[in-house]
This record gives structure tokens, C-alpha cells and sequence, in this order.
């Protein structure tokens, strides 16, 4: 029985028991209309409503959308629970979040424990509040609060809510008791039935321009997103139309928005996100080794950021440099990035020198002997890492496990300089690493299983989304860009502007184009590594030939002012810049390409499947273990819009028949050796099975 209902004394008791979450399912639903018109004919004087478990409810059940309703709906539970005869008190743990949240709003009363949570986390699936949210909150807190919460989706403190007056009590544990307490007063008092719907907002309380202005700041922030401008539709319908015609409204938009294709692809990457710390074939008890002291070599930007999100999740650090000056600037970097953190008010002084205090710093490789895990973050050279790895298999203990951060390298050859392969993994974070939730996790081909669970399990531990893949270049986000960052160079050569391209993909949904992120990455990094390869290795010259001349003429992109664009040395604001036209004009006439006028769709197409391309090739090798750990990978380490759902989930609902035809076209037109379909995308395409499909039945 998912809901119970029993007579405590007075006060009717509803307990809410659906793990992990106490998510509306359609059981629940039924059980909470059961169980209010239970009380209705009792000797209970007042309802309240708990849950067992770790939380509240935390909302709709998301993997019943896109089934058929089941009645009873969401909003018959809560006019339901809003009728009430007798007093309806909702008490409140956890995180109760969306359809549960708004379950809490259409009781009469709400009390909760000072550790809970409240929010209406909705616009992230693509969705709007669907139960009376976008009604009842502006009625409780006003319409720009209700805005600024609704369109955001952020969790509020009970704190907070108990200031806004989102919920009425704050109490300690034990709940139950206490929320038994605070009805039992409330009956004391003749606490009358408060309704929010009866609330009224004042009609001239926000004015139409100010929704106009509101819809035109989202239309920047959420560029692209269909559900927070329907948030603001809702709202505004809230101020404007009576309670059951507002009701009307917002049932409509959730509707559009469920059925939305946006809405469709931020669950697949919600769901997505939960399935890739799962390891397919690894047994259940295979236990993780204990992860109570980490050490860091390097003490640059990529490892004081992972030193950073080691501290902030409570795990002491040790960082090693070769020098004390590159270890004072390392731990000088860790300091100004706190003290940054701290003057925008996201973090206390206090928290912030306990997390510095977890990073000290060491010179000596035997300061390293006891730790369990050790990240490398040197230098990408398999020199270099070999050297590293060579040490650490000297000084670190039996069943430390010994990792490196390599973003191309082959991890095998790395594990093969100590004596213990089995000990050696990939953990390849992004920059800011200390920002940045991706963590590509690269299992060797002897890395031991109880290995690859710490790694996933020490990842979720420091908050970040762990994707495992095995050894190739560039592992799967690093591989895929590279055909992406080819068509950069090739649309520019062929015709397109760097402001064209860059422009063209973030209409599109990318957080950042192309060329913006070479410069901020600098151009250097691939002339150098190029510098290093013989022609043939190095391929098709028209794929280099405009960052080369960059390069040399010293255009390192942001931090030297100038890349494919120019930088104000003040502001940084970025424009266009003649001189990089001739700069892609001149390699135009030297490797003989005629510049033609090049569509923004192609500049789309071009880039994008080129992603989808490698991404088939990567499944099909087994690189990545699902079709969704691609598309996280690209959502959370490259800026791919969540709301399209990943490059794997966009080809999906694109159709893969369609894909196929448009890689072919593009191979008719620009070659074989770009534009080759990949073969299982070729397989899926000839017998008409979809990925989803395939991933059933991947034979
Ligand atoms: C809504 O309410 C619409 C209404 O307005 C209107 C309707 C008419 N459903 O995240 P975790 C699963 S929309 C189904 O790892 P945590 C999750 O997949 C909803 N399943 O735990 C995972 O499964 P598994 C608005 C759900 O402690 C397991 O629970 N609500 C749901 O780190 C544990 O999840 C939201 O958007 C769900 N609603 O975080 C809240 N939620 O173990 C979404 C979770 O098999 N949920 N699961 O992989 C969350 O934000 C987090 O799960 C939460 C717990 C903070 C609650």
C-alpha cells in the first residue's frame, strides 16, 4: 500500500510511502483521494499528511508522461484535498518538489522541518507546475517572486519559504509528532479552512509591459525554451482570469509542454543523468575501496579546480607541485577562486577556509604514500605521464588507486608504467573542473571492476555526472569534437564568417559557437600539439590551415586579445575582426577552395551531425556503454542544449531515415572521408529500428 491512512486521537493520519522518492504515481493519486474522503466521514478533527522515507513528495512520477492518463489526474487530488471539510495539514521533509510541492499548496496548512526544501522544479523537464502551482504561488508570495521561482525551478529553504510565506511553520523532529502538535493547535484555535485559492492578487499589481519585459529578459536567459514563456502566460493568467479559469489555462500549457518535444528530451537527460553512473556487467556486490584522502599532481587550473571539487564535497587533498613557487601559485589560485566564490555570496567565509584548509600542498611524492586515490594533472604528454605514473607505483600503498586526467591519451599505455594495471584509471574532468559536472570515467583494458565502482561512486560523491568509456583518442566528448571543431574550419574556409558560424549554432541551443570556445581555450594548444605530428597525421591541411596562420601571427585567442575575434582589453566583449576574413581568404586561395555563400542550416547540419556520426561509431565500439551517456556527455562537459536532449536523443527524434539521408547528401557533396554514414547507423536505418530499439536488443 503506497498510501495508509489511520486515526491518531483526533487527527487523521495519511502516510505517503513510494519509494525512493514518494513520486505521484497513479497508486498514490488514488490513495490520497481515498484516503481525504476517509476523513471526511471520521472523528478526526484535522488531516495530516506525511511521508515516510528520505523526502516528501518529490512530484509527479516523470516516467509515467508519455503513457495514457490515469485518472484520478493530479488535479482532481488536489481540489480533492482543497475540499476538505476538516482542516488538511501538510508536513513537509526533504525535498518536496513539484506535483508534491503543489499537493502541499492545496492543503490548508503547511509545517516543516528546518532541513526540508521546497520548489517547483518543473521548467526543468520542459514543463510547467501542472497542479495549481502558477496559481497558488502568486497568490501566496506576488507575481514577480512567483516568476523569478516558477521560471527558475530552484529549491527554497523552508527558512526562506517560511519568510515568503510559501508554507506557515517551521518545525524540529521528530515530523510526525510535531506536525501532529501543530494541527492539534490549530483545531484549539478554530483555525478557519484557508483556502489559497481565495486569495486575491491585485489586478494592477504587474502591469502587461512588465510580463512583456519579464518574456523578453527569459527569451535571453532561457533562449530557445518553450516552458518558461508559458510559465509567464500562466501567471499572467493568474492575475488576470478567476481561480478555476486560471486552472483552465495552466492545464492547457502543461499539456502543450508535456507533449513538446523539449519536454520529451530534458527527461530523457534527466533519466539519462540518474542511468550513466551504472555499470552494465558489473556485479551488484562489487564493493567500492575507501576514498578518505586524495592527492593531486599538478597544481594548474585543471588540478587546483579538481583539488576544489574534492574539498568541497569534505575529502582532504594533497596537492603536489615540482617547485614551492608553482606550489604557492597553485594554492594562491585555490585561494582567489574561493574568495571569488565568497564576494558573490555563494558560499560562506567560514565554509570556504574549511574547504581551503582540506588542500595543503607537498613537494615530495612519499607525502603521497598513504593516500587512497591520486589524480595526474600534468602536462598532456605520455612522457610526462609515464614518468608520473612511474613514481606514483613506487611510493603510493597496495590498493591506492592511481588515476590520470588525460583528455586523448591511451590509458593503457599510461597503466602499463606501473605494475599495476589493474589499479589505473581515467578520470577526465573539464575545465573549470570545480564547476563543471561531467567526469568522463576511462577504464582501461585491465582496470579491476571494485576500481571502476569507486571511480563512479567517488564521482557522484563530489557531485559531478560520471560517464564511463573506454581507452580510445579522445574517449567519446573529446572524439566527437574533433569532427565537430573539423567543420569549424571547413564552413570557414568554404565561406562562412567565425561571428556566422558561432552565431548560426548558439540560435541553435549551443551555449557557446565553436570559434568563441577556441579562443577561450587558445588557439595554441592545437598548433602546438599539430607541431608534433608528420602532415599525414595531421590530414586534410584546409582543417588547420586558418588556426595555424593564426597562431603565427600570435592571435592565441582571449589571452592575447585577439583570435578569430578581437577582445576590448578592458571588458573582453568580443567583435569581428577584417583581418581574420583575410586571414581565411588568403588560406581560401592557397588551398584553392572558391568562398560560396553558406546557409545557417548547413552551418547547423554540418556541425551537428557530425557529432551524431562519431556518436553511432563510438556506441558501436563499444566506446560508450548507452546511447544517453553520449548525449550527458554532451549536455554537461560541451554545452549542448539539454532541452534538445543530447546529440543521440536529437538524432532520435529527428528520425534516424532522415539522418541518414542528410549524411548522405553531405558525403555526395564534400567526400567519403568526412561523410562515410557510420555503419550502425547505416544497420539501424536498413532494418527500421530505432536506437531506443537497439539499445533493447543491441544485436
Ligand atoms: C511534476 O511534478 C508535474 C506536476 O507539476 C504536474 C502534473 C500534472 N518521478 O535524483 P535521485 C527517481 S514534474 C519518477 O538519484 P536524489 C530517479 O530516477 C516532477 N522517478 O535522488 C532515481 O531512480 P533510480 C517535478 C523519480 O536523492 C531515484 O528516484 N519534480 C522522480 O539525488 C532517485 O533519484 C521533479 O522534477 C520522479 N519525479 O535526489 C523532481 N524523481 O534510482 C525530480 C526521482 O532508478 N527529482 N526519481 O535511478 C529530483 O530532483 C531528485 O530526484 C530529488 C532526489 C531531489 C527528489
Amino acid at each position: 500500500m503506497s498510501v495508509t491512512y489511520k486515526l491518531v486521537d483526533d487527527i487523521g493520519v495519511i502516510t505517503v510511502d513510494n519509494p525512493p522518492v514518494n513520486a505521484l504515481s497513479h497508486a498514490v493519486r488514488q490513495g490520497l483521494v481515498e484516503a481525504i474522503a476517509t476523513a471526511q466521514d471520521d472523528s478526526s478533527k484535522a488531516v495530516v499528511i506525511v511521508c515516510a522515507g528520505r523526502t516528501f513528495i518529490a512530484g509527479a512520477d516523470i516516467s509515467e508522461f508519455g503513457k495514457p492518463p490515469q485518472e484520478p489526474s493530479l488535479p482532481d487530488v488536489m481540489a480533492a484535498v482543497e475540499a476538505s471539510a476538516k482542516p488538511v495539514i501538510a508536513a513537509l521533509h526533504g525535498t518536496a518538489l513539484g506535483g508534491g510541492f503543489e499537493l502541499a499548496l492545496s492543503c490548508h496548512y503547511r509545517c516543516a522541518l528546518g532541513s526540508a526544501s521546497v520548489g517547483l522544479p518543473e521548467v526543468k523537464l520542459g514543463l510547467l507546475p501542472g497542479a495549481g502551482g502558477t496559481q497558488r504561488v502568486p497568490r501566496l508570495v506576488g507575481v514577480e517572486a512567483a516568476l523569478d521561482m516558477i521560471t527558475a525551478g530552484n529549491p527554497v529553504a523552508a527558512s526562506e519559504a517560511a519568510r515568503l510565506g510559501l508554507i506557515d511553520e517551521v518545525v524540529g523532529e521528530p515530523l510526525q509528532e510535531s506536525a501532529l502538535a501543530y494541527a492539534r493547535g490549530l483545531v484549539a484555535h478554530g483555525a478557519p479552512l484557508r483556502r489559497v485559492r481565495d486569495i486575491s492578487i491585485a489586478p494592477d499589481s504587474y502591469s502587461n509591459g512588465q510580463f512583456d519585459a519579464y518574456r523578453a529578459r527569459l527569451n535571453k536567459r532561457m533562449r530557445g525554451q518553450e516552458a518558461p514563456q508559458r510559465i509567464v502566460s500562466c501567471i499572467e493568467a493568474a492575475m488576470t482570469l478567476p481561480f478555476d479559469e486560471g486552472l483552465k489555462k495552466e492545464r492547457e500549457l502543461f499539456i502543450e509542454c508535456r507533449e513538446s518535444g523539449q519536454s520529451a528530451a530534458l527527461r530523457h537527460i534527466f533519466f539519462a543523468e540518474r542511468t550513466a553512473p551504472k555499470v552494465v556487467g558489473l556485479s551488484a556486490d562489487t564493493a567500492a575501496r575507501k576514498v578518505a584522502s586524495v592527492g593531486i599532481i599538478g597544481g594548474g587550473t585543471m588540478g587546483g579546480g579538481i583539488a576544489m571539487s574534492f574539498a568541497n564535497a569534505g575529502i582532504p587533498v594533497r596537492l603536489l607541485e615540482v617547485s614551492d613557487e608553482a606550489l604557492e601559485r597553485g594554492l594562491k589560485l585555490i585561494a582567489r577562486n574561493y574568495s571569488i566564490t565568497v564576494s558573490k555570496g555563494k558560499l560562506s567565509e567560514a565554509d570556504a577556509a574549511a574547504r581551503q584548509n582540506l588542500i595543503t600542498g607537498t613537494t615530495d611524492y612519499q607525502d603521497f604514500a598513504g593516500l587512497d586515490l591520486v589524480i595526474e594533472a600534468v602536462f598532456e604528454s605520455m612522457d610526462v605521464k609515464r614518468q608520473v605514473f612511474g613514481q606514483l607505483d613506487k611510493v603510493c600503498k597496495p590498493g591506492a588507486i592511481l588515476a590520470t586526467n588525460t583528455s586523448y591519451l591511451d590509458v593503457n599505455e599510461i597503466a602499463a608504467a606501473t605494475s599495476r594495471p589493474q589499479d589505473v584509471i581515467g578520470l577526465h574532468f573539464f575545465s573549470p573542473a570545480n564547476v563543471m559536472k561531467l567526469l568522463e570515467v576511462v577504464r582501461g583494458e585491465q582496470t579491476a571492476d571494485d576500481v571502476i565502482a569507486t571511480a563512479m561512486k567517488i564521482g557522484k560523491q563530489i557531485r559531478k555526472v560520471p560517464v564511463l568509456a573506454r581507452v580510445c583518442y579522445g574517449f567519446i566528448g573529446n572524439r566527437m569534437l574533433r569532427q565537430y571543431a573539423r567543420e569549424a574550419q571547413l564552413c570557414m574556409i568554404e565561406g562562412a564568417s567565425p561571428e556566422q558560424i558561432d552565431n548560426a549554432l548558439t540560435t541553435w541551443g549551443m551555449a557557446m559557437g565553436p570559434l568563441a570556445v577556441g579562443d577561450l581555450a587558445g588557439i595554441d594548444i592545437g598548433y602546438k600539439a599539430r607541431q608534433a605530428l608528420t602532415d599525414e597525421q595531421k590530414g586534410d591541411p584546409r582543417t588547420y590551415c586558418i588556426a595555424d596562420a593564426l597562431a603565427e601571427m600570435g592571435r592565441l585567442g582571449q589571452k592575447t586579445g585577439a583570435g578569430y575575434y578581437r577582445y576590448d582589453p578592458e571588458t573582453r566583449a568580443r567583435s569581428a575582426d577584417p583581418e581574420v576574413l583575410e586571414v581565411i581568404e588568403a588560406q581560401a586561395t592557397r588551398m584553392g577552395v572558391t568562398r560560396r555563400a553558406i546557409s545557417d542550416g548547413e552551418i547547423v547540419d554540418r556541425h551537428i551531425l557530425a557529432l551524431v556520426n562519431e556518436g553511432f561509431r563510438i556506441l558501436e565500439e563499444g566506446i560508450a556503454q548507452r546511447p544517453g551517456d553520449i548525449d550527458v556527455v554532451y549536455v554537461f562537459g560541451y554545452g549542448f542544449p539539454s532541452w534538445r536532449g543530447g546529440p543521440m536523443f536529437y538524432a532520435e527524434q529527428q528520425g534516424l531515415a532522415r539522418v541518414y539521408e542528410r549524411i548522405c547528401q553531405l558525403r555526395d557533396t564534400h567526400g567519403d572521408a568526412n561523410w562515410t554514414p557510420a555503419p550502425l547507423l547505416e544497420q539501424l536505418v536498413r532494418e527500421n529500428r530505432s536506437l531506443a530499439d537497439w539499445v533493447r536488443q543491441p544485436a
